[in-house]
């Protein structure tokens, strides 16, 4: 039985869950009894794993140090971290750092341990990219650097989501054996999260489009942006959209497998609303300009639908539909997305 002072870190966890995550806050309540403060946890830890990473204003050498450390600081009772910069979105979650780490510590030994190794795997791979080779402005140049980003702040949630899975018995331990398919559904969700929000990273100096694809159509990153550019920046996307599409025939795979009613709507909700920003996003030169999402009804009906794989899988066909409908002839990508389009309908 829990003590009344432990119940009330427990509901300051869900709290900080319902301030810093738009889209899992709700998933993560839904899940079934034995995952759900696991998750909870795992969320809140990477987060404020994020939250060192996205601060700009930190000092990079403490900044590094952090990053490569935090799976040693989930485990020190009282720690908490008050040096982030004024305005960095989340800061507070760490200013109480301690009310998660007390949480962490109470989670069963098996889940400490999937959430420390992940964040230990995470924090050297952000690290190494707020570092070193990848500190100039051209941080991810080749796609297999923009593979291997995604994987680390991603496909690795994916891996440690997977792990939590089967070692709560809700699902069986093969979904953790397939590397390859844990990786795609991180990945699915975050390089569609980088095409979506071009212009925000972009003014917050970051550029996470690996130079591979958009140096083939303009000088400088920003140039995107500009009206004379208006053909190539399309172009660009569309080579964008291409690369995620890759992604879709795993993820899809990962999804079949799954059997527990909870786990499979918190796996699938945000993979449909991936492919539904997807759709939204291709041919679609406000991202340029404007932070653009696809519409709240429209994403109530994408949560309720969301409930068995044929369902899911109707999901992906409409809106590969709409990719299929918006792709032009006159696109230089036109037939590579095409022939994407193909493996993914051989699926659907
Ligand atoms: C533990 C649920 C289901 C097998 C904080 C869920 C930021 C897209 O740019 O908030 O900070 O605003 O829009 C999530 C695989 C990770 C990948 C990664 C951990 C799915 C720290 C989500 C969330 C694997 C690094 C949030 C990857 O996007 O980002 C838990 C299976 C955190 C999942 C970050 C991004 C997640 C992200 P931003 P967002
Ligand atoms: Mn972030
Ligand atoms: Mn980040
Ligand atoms: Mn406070
Ligand atoms: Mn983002
Ligand atoms: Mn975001």
């Amino acid at each position: 039985k829990q003590s009344l002072a432990q119940d009330a870190l427990k509901k300051r966890c869900y709290e900080f869950l319902n301030m810093t995550s738009r889209s899992f806050a709700a998933v993560i309540q839904e899940l079934d009894e034995e995952l759900r403060d696991a998750v909870c946890l795992f969320y809140l830890v990477l987060r404020g794993l994020d939250t060192i990473e996205d601060d700009m204003s930190l000092d990079l050498d403490r900044k590094v140090e952090l990053l490569r450390s935090f799976d040693q600081v989930i485990y020190q009772k009282g720690w908490t971290f008050t040096e982030n910069g004024p305005n960095e979105k989340d800061r507070e979650l760490l200013v109480h750092f301690d009310v998660v780490i007390d949480e962490f510590l109470r989670l069963k030994p098996e889940y400490q341990k999937v959430i420390a190794n992940i964040t230990k795997l995470m924090g050297d791979g952000m690290a190494d990219y707020a570092s070193g080779e990848h500190r100039e402005n051209t941080a991810i140049a080749t796609i297999k650097d923009f593979d291997l980003y995604c994987h680390y702040v991603a496909g690795l949630v994916g891996y440690g989501l997977s792990d939590l899975f089967a070692a709560s018995g809700l699902e069986s331990k093969e979904i953790a054996n397939d590397k390859a398919l844990s990786d795609s559904m991180g990945l699915f969700l975050q390089k569609t999260n980088i095409i979506r929000d071009y212009r925000e990273d972009l003014d917050d100096g970051r550029q996470f489009w690996p130079k591979e694809i958009w140096g083939k159509y303009v000088e400088k990153f920003s140039d995107l942006t500009k009206p004379e550019y208006k053909d190539k920046a399309q172009a660009c996307l569309s080579d964008m959209v291409l690369n995620v599409l890759d992604d879709v025939p795993q993820v899809l795979t990962y999804l079949s497998k799954l059997k527990n009613q909870s786990v499979f709507n918190f796996c699938a909700i945000p993979q449909v609303m991936a492919i539904s920003t997807l759709a939204l996003v291709f041919n679609n030169l406000d991202i340029y300009h404007r932070n653009i999402k696809i519409r709240k009804g429209e994403a109530v009906k994408l949560i309720t639908n969301s409930t068995d794989m044929d369902n899911v899988v109707s999901i992906f066909r409409e809106y590969i539909f709409v990719i299929s409908r918006k792709n032009e002839a006159t696109d230089p990508n036109f037939m590579k997305i095409s022939m994407a389009i193909g493996r993914i309908e051989q699926w659907i």
